[in-house]
């Protein structure tokens, strides 16, 4: 079974938390999914018992554990940018999801053709790109 980072906001907002929620349910039938918190609803209660140098080296360690980073990038997170950079200097492959109805996504990320994008105007449409990334 693959091991998956996946990534999406925390501290830059949870507006998407339910949408991370469903795809980390769905990737966990084939997969490992290392960051199953990220869906997590309570997730404001649990941070207050971590500090952030804990957070940033567990985060960094999955990282290098993991085999391929998919990111849901729609809420724009500082986090996850870092979290992308990371992984492409160790040379993960990265797969990045965004709604291209709600967001454009940094030129950053799609000037860099490293990553592998993938925008998507409703949220059936990722499920599909998700199972050929895991097969
Ligand atoms: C404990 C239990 C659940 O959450 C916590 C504490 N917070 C974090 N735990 C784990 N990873 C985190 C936490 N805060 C940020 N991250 C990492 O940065 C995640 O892997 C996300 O992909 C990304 C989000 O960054 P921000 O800038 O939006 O917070």
């Amino acid at each position: 079974m693959k091991k998956v980072y996946f990534a999406g906001s925390i501290r830059g907002g949870r507006v998407d938390a339910e949408v991370y929620r469903r795809i980390i349910r769905y990737m966990q039938d084939s997969s490992i999914v290392l960051t199953e918190h990220i869906g997590s609803p309570e997730l404001n209660l649990m941070e207050q018992g971590k500090r952030d140098a804990e957070i940033y080296e567990q985060d960094t360690a999955w990282l290098r554990e993991s085999d391929v980073v998919i990111a849901e990038c729609t809420c724009p997170s500082l986090g996850v940018g870092y979290e992308l950079a990371y992984a492409e200097k160790i040379g993960k492959p990265c797969h990045i999801f965004y709604d291209r109805t709600k967001t454009q996504l940094s030129a950053m990320l799609t000037g860099n053709p490293y990553f592998s994008i993938h925008p998507y105007e409703c949220e059936e449409d990722i499920y599909p790109v998700i199972d050929r990334i895991l097969k």
